[in-house]
Order: structure tokens, then sequence, then C-alpha cells
């Protein structure tokens, strides 16, 4: 019942299987003479079962002596030298993994652990029959969510909004479960598996739901970390339980969620000495995909946001070996993406949805989706009968930053630093060529912050070290206006501190960007790399690198606020007066920022070229639609004159609520 089976060496008899060197193995891997491939990592070998047709060619007799399914045998480096090997050679067969056999060691410490998990087990039983439904019985069944055809809840590729490039990238797999004939009459063999890789909220599991829908077929979805339990055995038997269901269904789509959880690299702990649950479900996976026929109408989607750390057996030919990137949004996108979530609100006439796209960089679909949703808790805890823009605006603020704490009551002294600080940020910023745009700078507490200043992030394709030179300098502004301003520092800039020494540490170990150690990468991807691939003495150059880079813009942030130390005090004091300000109350105390920013460029490049402008929704057309994106940057980083966005003009601007507690508390203190 538990699925610990320790398989053995499959009853061969010695004369049946040959043992031969790994290259005679690779040999007879090349000239095709197998189409099964077993390894067993724990004994570092791997066997062949030689095609009828060839054993006279490895074994110089016949079947009637050697059996019909005769093997061959190698001693291998690595199990990854052999995927490689496979991978290399082109070769399309199955691969299967096996437990070492069961030495007598290995028994007696599994069935210790096995009592007790026994024990365990009836525990949970017993805790378990009350509450009905599944119960324990169903651990090693697989927890699949299956939507049925026809089932009402069908997803189409119309309730994809945006992902125009990876919509058309699937709707190839929708038509190889929709006319398979036309594939396979041509000889071609349809694909088992798709990875949708991207970042999290991006929608892979509705868009796999919209190729099931679309095609019309029964939908089994399954997240890798339902894989992956505690029990021993329960991983691989839910899988095989999954793919068991599935095929009776075919055609039919599995969809496996987070598949990371069990797909990352094998042994690749050296904690752990491997996760041997995880390793022996990924196999069961691995085993399973090989195992049902090319042309068997089932196609398993899987969704990750890190390609890199899963193991290389996965994305090998005939398994997950096609990827679909499905990225964050662009801004045409967003707006399509607003699109659909604005349908269920009650919307205040004439709300521009591009100005809540362009608010929006770096959003996902799924923060979208919040946005919106926070949008219309607002306006309902203002007892407003429509969402409103400035609700938007502060549910944008509140998804980034948290909940306002206005409440937070704050001495003058405090309020007094706390401004210096912020306004140290805006200073430095706004005099630096390649900083982020500045949108706003606040003193009202949010989340863990009692102050921010908000940028506008560029949707820049590559950073020059200017650039991000430019931006630590800018983070670090904060600190420097405390220590030149108060004579004190505080523990107020530790989120800066730690984004700088992030940075700082990219820039030097693996962007090559010091003089120090130039155009070095130390770039490891591995999950588990407890060994650094430097030296000792690498590893002090790089510690000295850094922390003379970081000292360099510290130095540079506070010439900058010393230089101008009279506007940074009347942004400070501004600041302290209204709570709240925008870009053109900056702009007024330092002049307009001389340089073009990229978004002016674009700006300028779009409006030379007409059709780059206008932005249409071309798949995968990322350069095309940035012009757009970036008028944004300017509209917001000229705050508009017009709109509320100032808080010289308007005071009440970004907090449409009452004067808040906090302001009134600070006026009594300050009277
Ligand atoms: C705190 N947070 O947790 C307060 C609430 C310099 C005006 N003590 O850089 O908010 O001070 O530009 C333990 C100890 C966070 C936990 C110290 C968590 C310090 C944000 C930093 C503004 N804006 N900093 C900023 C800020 C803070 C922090 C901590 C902690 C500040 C600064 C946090
Ligand atoms: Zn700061």
């Amino acid at each position: 019942m538990l699925g610990v089976v320790f398989f053995h060496g499959g009853g061969a008899t010695p004369d049946s299987d040959r043992e031969v060197a790994y290259t005679t193995f690779k040999d007879y891997v090349a000239k095709g003479y197998t189409e099964k491939i077993i390894v067993n990592k724990g004994e570092g070998t791997a066997r062949l079962t030689v095609r009828p047709e060839h054993i006279r060619d490895v074994f110089k007799r016949g079947a009637d002596q050697v059996g019909k399914q005769p093997t061959v045998t190698a001693r291998i480096p690595s199990a990854d030298k052999l995927d490689d090997y496979l991978s290399a050679s082109g070769y399309r067969g199955s691969v299967s993994y096996e437990e070492s056999s069961g030495t007598l060691r290995m028994i007696i410490t599994s069935l210790l652990p096995m009592a007790l998990l026994i024990g365990f087990w009836f525990y949970i039983f017993r805790g378990m029959r009350g509450g009905g439904g599944s119960g324990v019985f169903s651990v090693g069944k697989s927890k699949a969510r299956v939507i049925e055809k026809g089932e009402g809840t069908n997803v189409t590729f119309k309730d994809v909004a945006g992902q125009e490039g990876a919509k058309q990238e699937v709707q190839e797999i929708v038509d190889f479960l929709k006319n398979p004939s036309k594939y396979t009459e041509l000889g071609g063999k349809i694909p088992k598996g798709a990875l949708l890789v991207g970042p999290p909220g991006t929608g892979k599991t509705l868009l796999a739901k919209a190729v099931a829908g679309e095609a019309d077929v029964p939908f089994f979805s399954m997240s890798g970390s339902d894989f992956v339990e505690m029990f021993v055995g329960v991983g691989a038997s839910r899988v095989r339980d999954l793919f068991t269901k599935a095929k009776e269904k075919a055609p039919c789509i599995i969809f496996i969620d987070e598949i990371d959880a069990v797909g990352r690299a094998r042994g690749k702990n050296p904690a752990m000495g491997g996760n041997d649950e995880r390793e022996n479900t990924l196999n069961q996976l691995l085993t399973e995909m090989d195992g049902f026929g090319t042309n068997s109408g089932v196609i398993i989607l899987a969704a990750t946001n890190r390609v890199d750390i899963l193991d290389k057996a996965l994305l090998r030919a005939g398994r997950f070996d096609r990827q679909i990137h499905v990225d964050l949004p662009d801004l045409p996108e967003r707006v399509a993406i607003f699109g659909v979530h604005l349908r269920p609100l009650k919307l205040a006439p004439g709300l521009d949805v591009e100005l809540l796209a362009r608010q929006t960089p770096g959003f996902s679909g799924a923060d979208i989706a919040n946005v919106c949703n926070e949008a219309a808790l607002i306006a309902a805890r203002h007892n407003r009968k429509e969402v409103g823009r400035q609700d938007f605006l502060d549910a944008v603020d509140r998804i980034i930053g948290g909940l306002e704490k206005k409440t937070k009551v704050m001495t003058a002294g405090e309020k007094r630093v706390i401004a210096l600080h912020e306004a140290g940020h805006a200073t430095v910023s706004w005099l630096l060529e390649h900083a982020n745009p500045l949108v706003k700078v606040t003193i009202v507490p949010r989340g863990q912050a009692l102050g921010a200043a908000w940028y506008l992030p560029e949707e820049r394709s590559i950073t020059t070290r200017e650039q991000m030179l430019d931006e630590i300098c800018a983070t670090l502004g904060g600190r420097a206006a405390e220590e030149l301003f108060t004579g004190h520092i505080s523990s107020g800039a530790l989120n800066d501190l730690e984004t700088v020494t992030k940075r700082a540490y990219g820039m030097v170990a693996y962007l090559g960007m010091s003089a120090e150690l130039p155009n070095l990468c130390f770039y490891n991807n591995q999950e588990y790399n407890f060994t650094k691939p430097y030296s000792e003495h690498t590893a002090e150059r790089i510690d000295k690198a850094v922390a003379e880079l970081v000292a360099e813009q510290y130095e540079r942030a506070k010439r900058i606020l010393s230089e101008n130390a009279g506007k940074h005090a009347r942004l400070a004091e501004t600041l302290i007066e209204h709570e709240v300000i925008f870009t053109a109350d900056v702009e007024q105390i330092f002049g307009p920022r001389p340089w073009k920013s990229r978004a002016d460029e674009l700006l300028e490049s779009a409006a030379s070229t007409p059709s780059a402008a206008t932005g249409e929704d071309e798949p995968g057309s990322g350069e095309k639609t940035e012009p757009e994106a970036d008028t944004t940057a300017i509209e917001i980083a000229n705050a508009a004159p017009a709109g509320p966005e100032t808080a010289l003009a308007d005071d009440k601007s970004a907090t449409t609520e009452a004067p808040s507690a906090a302001t009134d508390k600070e006026n009594e203190t300050e009277a």
C-alpha cells in the first residue's frame, strides 16, 4: 500500500544481459539498437533493451538463445552525462529510472520509518474519519481537479487578455488536439508536452484552461506541490493515477502547475543528499511521459517561472521539448486586461483605462485584477456609487506600498528626519541624469515604510553601468541627507542599504562592472550553491570592490546634497507641510530636469515614425508598443497641471479622505 517498491534488475539472466563499456553502450544507442533505456542512479548504471532485429549484432546469437528482450548494461559516468549524450545523439526512445536493488541495509533502514509512518497513518485515519469526504485512502490517488468536456466552466482564448504571442503558440496545441490526423498522416509526431514559462500571475493556468476549452477536451489540473507529500511514494503514485485517468479520457490536457516543485534538478542538494521522495516522483513523471505513445492524444502542459532550475531530463526531446513564454503584459496588454476586470465594476463615466494601464508597469494580470477589486472596495468604503479614477490610483499605491497608516503618531523631530530622508532621495534623483523619473514623495506611513519616494520604473531592455550607479546614488540619498542635515544616521535606511548592497554586489560579481574584477561573471544559477564559484581571495576582492563602489556613490550623494542644501531644505519643508508632493512641486524648486528621459526619446522617434506609435496589437511586438508606454512616463513625470496631482495646487490630491489624524496631531504639537 505504501508505494515503497524496490525494483530489482528485472529478472535478467546472465545469458541475456551483457556488461559492456560505456563507449560501446553509447555506440549501440547511436546505431539505433534500442528504444528503451533504464537508468539506475544508485548503482551508476544504465541498461538498454536490444531491439529484436539487432540481437545478432550485439550477441552474435539469435533470440532463441538469449531471449526476446536481452539487455546490455554499462557503468555510466553520471545520469546527467548520459542525459546530455542522449539529447546530443537525438535519441528519441524512452528513458526510465529505477531504484537501486534493495540491499539489506536499505530495507532495514526503510522499514523503521515505514513502521512509524503506518502508526502515523492510522493516527490520521482516525482523525479523518469524522470529516467524511475523501479520507485517508485517497492519499495515493491524484488530487487532480478535472474539468470535463463541455462542463460550462469553459474558458476560451477570448477570456485571456493580451498574451497574443503565447496564444498563437498555444493555438498549435489546440490544433494537435482537434485534428491530430492532419499531423500524423504526414508522419509527424505530436508533441507530448509544453512548458508555459513566466512570472507568477501572468495567467499560465488560464491559458492552459483555454487550450482545453478551445479544443473542447477534458482538463486535468494538478499542482506540482500536490505531488510532494510527506508520505513516501505518494507523489509517484499520484503521478501514475493522474496519467491513468487522463489516458482514459484522451484526447485531453494534463496541466501541472508549479512543476518546479517536483522538477528541480535531481541530486543537487548536498545538504540533504538529495530529496529521494521528490526524485521518485520526478522519475515517475518522466517514466509516464515516455510510457504513453506519441500520438495518444494526451498533451501535458506545465507551468513554471524558473526553467533554469528544472531537471534537464524534463526538457529532453519527447518530453517538455517546447517552451511557451508568457511575459508580464506591456501597456496595450494591460489596457486589455483592465478591460476584462473592469467589466463587472460600476465605473464613473469617462474613466481613462489607459491612464490606469500607464500607472501599473510591471503588474501582472493577477495584480491588475487585484487593483480593480481594491478600487471597488475603496469606493465602497467612501460610500460612493461608482468607482472612480482616484479609487484606482489609491488602489495601485496600496498594492505597491501596503496600507496607509494615517493614525501613526510621529513627533515633529521624527517627522523632520523622515522628510529630510525622502527629500534626499528626491534631490539626488532629480539631479542625476540616469535616475528613474520621480513621481511623488510622501511621508505618510504605509506598510513597513515611514515614507517613500515613488519613481516610475522605466521599462528598460538593457541597463548601463551609469544608470545603475545613478540608481545606487539616489537610493543612498536618504541616508546621506540624514547624516548631512541631522548629524545622525538612523535605522530607517535599512531597506535602502539592502537594495544598494544587492545591486552593487550584482554589478561587481555578476556583471563585471568594477575596475577590481572587470568582465568576470560569478553568477551561479544552481539552486544549492553552498560553494561559491570563486576562491577566498576573489571573495575578498569582491567584498572590497562592492564596499568601494557603495562608498563612492555615498560620497557623490553627499556632494550633490551639500551643493544643493538650500533647495533640499525647501523640499523637505514642503514635504512636512503637505505630506505628499509631486513631480511638479520638485520642479518648482529645482527647475526642469535638463535631460531627455528614455521616454522623451522614444516619444520623439515615435513622432517621426508614426506607424510605430500606433502600437497595433501585433503579437510579440514588444518594441512597437513601448512608445505608447512611455508617453505615460512623461505625463506622470510632468504631473499634468490640470489634474489634481500637485500638492501646491491642491492639498488633498492623493489623500481624498478627511485630513489625517497624524496631520492634526502634528498641527497641535506645532501650535
Ligand atoms: C521600523 N520602518 O520598522 C519603521 C516602521 C527612513 C523615514 N522601525 O527608505 O520606512 O524605519 O525612502 C527592524 C529594525 C524596516 C525592522 C529596523 C524594518 C527598519 C523607507 C526600515 C523611511 N524611504 N524604513 C525609505 C523606512 C523603517 C526598517 C525594520 C527596521 C524612513 C524608510 C524602515
Ligand atoms: Zn529611503
